[in-house]
């Protein structure tokens, strides 16, 4: 052997001694504020595109701009391990692209729809694709606006990160809907309602000018999977929010959220004109209150031109609205809607409304209080409504306003925070959940007309559309208070950018971005996930129960509770087990819940025999001795039930033990913990409900 080659084997040698070394060490330490932006080195695979990410071109000088190349500095040289350089913006992108054909296809495709201004905020499409210029190949990533050529590279990102990218993929996409909101639930004195994550993300006495350096990252993270607006405040709103020092510090937040294309949105209490402009009424039918609001929307333009609107919980849970002066929730809202008109802000009004003296059964509350103003509502509101009757619970059938108003565009409004799925200890992948409410069919104009084509407006052929979610975000390092809460926060955006997509193939880019690209333990931790919802409907409320937690907090069973101030706040109320059985009789013997479905669900869920199991007593008082499909009897199949929940934890407890050598030490520890304590509630949940059940069913 020639002197250079020894040397060179040797070399070899040592480098392949020193990855067996670097393999021996423990995985690399990690604490989860990263997210799913958790840039590390890519797979090794052939392609030109690994080229063209080394010479990159980022026309202009806009913050969105700036903010792309920061992303780009940042993620590719971590993902390709090789540098990066900017080219000199000389040759406009325009022409680039004209000569490379795009335009015409992307024409076709709807991202540059003739006569639309490019700040359209409808505007959002953008495609990635290679293509050929002589002897070169460039990677074009563009959309219509700075905003939606953002949304591109994260998707180009995205797909770098799986491993997805190829040479011959070409992307195109657009928004399903709108406005895709994450709705936060925070109070001014930085606690948040229903939040298990901390205390608020917004460091109001630092605003302005010390924004929290970790706000941009909440911008990033939006962004990246779509999110284009964030409701600062809680529904639950304090009027304080609309004064001008707070107005100050919003404006300083809109500044640091704009280059993201995020908009702010304001939670407005009903009764603001009174507290703060100490007007005798807020009756939104006194031109002095119009007035009132008028002048207000006029000030938070004057600082936030691109304000988004306002969100209103009104005559709900002691909330003020208009009811309180003999109006109705038309006049509030489209009274709040011309204040915003002349900005082009638009109201999103919810329907979480119950009140009971309307109707004994709760469930029907809101159909029958908004279904009679369908086509009441101006052109610039929304209505939103949760995504089943009653509230967030672990399994719910759609909310039937969807379908019933078809006049309005109806938002849709899901809980990513987890208030009755086990909070920030459980692990529960809520993607399965939200994609069987958007696969819903109501059948209001046949067969297809699903609450995902009402939600994105295509059925009723509405221009506004919208999703929000409850945010669970909090200042805890890792913002959810759980790894796996992340990736609601993740499949919450990308849904709402595209609600196709599978649950499935959502967790698997996440655990990719988030966890490993090991084929095995993407394998194992996609197990996990997605039967976890099902597990937590089985261990706490299977077979169509709700609302048996414990009262307040929302945290572990409580089936037997029944001292509330409301019947409706009681879990008796919800389960009414006896002797002779158990459920909630909405059929048209009972409570006549189901005629709020149009004919053939309302048949279907009215009869004890075709009424799926999953919402069996949510529709049906149920004799103990009722046969399932299963051969077994209501009792047997019960308690199956909530034994199966609780061994499906074990096992993913079994699972994430297996992994442990295959992880990053301190995230698979908090997990690991996470899941014990989720598996003891699991056995409390099971055992407590069983006892409690079996009183009436074995009597
Ligand atoms: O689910 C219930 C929660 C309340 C919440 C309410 C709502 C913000 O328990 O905390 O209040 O719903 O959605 O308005």
């Amino acid at each position: 052997m020639r002197a250079a080659e020894k040397n060179l084997t040797g070399a070899l040698r040592k480098t392949a001694v020193a990855f067996l070394i670097l393999g021996m060490l423990p995985a690399f330490s990690e604490d989860g504020y990263e997210l799913w932006l958790r840039y590390r080195r890519m797979p090794e695979r052939e392609g030109s595109y690994r080229d063209c990410l080394k010479n990159l071109l980022v026309p202009g000088k806009s913050a969105t701009a700036e903010v792309i190349r920061k992303e780009l500095r940042m993620a590719l040289p971590a993902l390709s391990g090789a540098p990066v350089s900017f080219l000199k913006d000389q040759a406009p992108l325009d022409q680039n692209l004209a000569a490379a054909g795009c335009w015409k296809d992307l024409e076709a495709a709807g991202i540059l729809r003739p006569g639309m201004s490019r700040q359209d905020p409808g505007d959002e499409g953008f495609f990635i694709r290679m293509e050929r210029q002589g002897q070169q190949r460039i990677l074009l990533v563009a959309g219509d606006t700075d905003v939606s050529a953002l949304y591109g590279v994260f998707h180009l990102l995205r797909l770098l990160q799986t491993g997805m990218m190829t040479d011959s993929l070409s992307v195109i996409s657009l928004p399903a809907v709108r406005l895709r909101l994450l709705n936060h639930w925070d109070n001014l004195d930085g606690s948040i309602e229903r939040g298990y994550a901390g205390r608020s993300l917004w460091n109001w006495s630092g605003l302005p000018p010390d924004p929290d350096p970790r706000l941009a990252d909440y911008a990033r993270a939006c962004a990246s999977i779509g999110i284009n607006g964030t409701v600062l405040n809680n529904v639950n709103a304090s009027a304080e929010i609309l004064t001008s020092p707070y107005l100050e510090k919003i404006e300083a937040l809109a500044g640091l959220f704009r280059p993201y294309g995020i908009r702010i949105y304001l939670s407005a209490q009903f009764s603001a004109p009174m507290i703060l402009g100490g007007l005798k009424t807020s009756d939104p039918r006194e031109p002095a209150v119009a007035g009132w609001w008028a002048a207000k929307a006029e000030e938070i333009y004057n600082r936030i031109p691109d304000f988004g609107g306002f969100l209103v919980k009104a005559n709900s849970e002691g909330q003020p609205g208009p009811q309180d002066f003999g109006a109705t929730h038309s006049d509030g809202a489209n009274m709040l809607a011309a204040a915003l008109a002349p900005h082009g802000g638009v109201v999103i009004w919810r329907a979480f409304v119950y009140d009971t003296s309307i109707d004994p059964d709760r469930a029907k509350c809101a159909y029958r209080e908004f279904t009679p103003l369908d086509g009441r509502f101006g052109s610039r509101v929304l209505v939103q409504a949760k995504n089943g009757p009653i509230d967030f619970q672990p399994r719910e059938p759609f909310h039937p306003l969807f379908g019933a108003m078809p006049h309005t565009p109806m938002m849709l409004e899901l809980q990513i925070t987890q208030e009755y799925l086990g909070q920030s200890k459980h692990l529960v992948y809520l993607a399965p959940m939200w994609k069987e409410i958007l696969k819903s069919d109501t059948y209001v104009r046949g067969p297809g007309s699903t609450v995902g084509r009402i939600v994105d407006g295509s059925l009723e052929h509405h221009v506004l559309s919208g999703m929000a979610g409850v945010a669970n975000t909090g200042d805890e390092r890792d913002w959810c208070g759980h790894p796996f809460a992340q990736a609601n926060w993740y499949a919450f955006g990308r849904l709402a950018w595209d609600h196709t997509l599978h649950a499935r193939d959502l967790a698997d880019e996440w655990i990719r971005m988030t966890w490993s690209l090991d084929p095995a333990v993407v394998d194992s931790i996609k197990s996990m996930m997605s039967g976890s919802w099902e597990a937590c409907v089985n261990y706490m409320t299977p077979l169509g129960l709700c609302h048996i937690m414990q009262e307040g907090h929302h945290y572990g069973p409580d089936p037997g509770f029944n001292r509330a101030a409301r019947p409706d706040w009681n879990s008796t109320y919800y389960h009414r087990a006896d002797s002779s059985g158990i459920g909630f009789d909405r059929t048209t013997a009972g409570s006549d819940a189901v005629s709020q479905y149009a004919p053939p669900l309302r048949d279907l869920f009215n009869d004890l025999e075709t009424c799926p199991e999953k919402f069996l007593l949510w529709f049906h008082h149920v004799p103990w001795g009722h046969r399932m499909q299963s051969g077994k009897t209501l009792w047997e199949e019960m308690q199956e039930r909530y034994k199966a929940g609780f061994a499906y934890v074990s096992g993913m407890r079994n699972t994430w033990k297996r992994l442990k050598n295959e992880l990053d030490p301190e995230r698979w520890m908090e997990v690991d913990e996470k899941l014990r304590a989720q598996e003891e509630n699991a056995r409390v949940w099971r055992d407590v409900c069983l006892d409690y059940f079996g009183r009436f069913a074995e009597r």
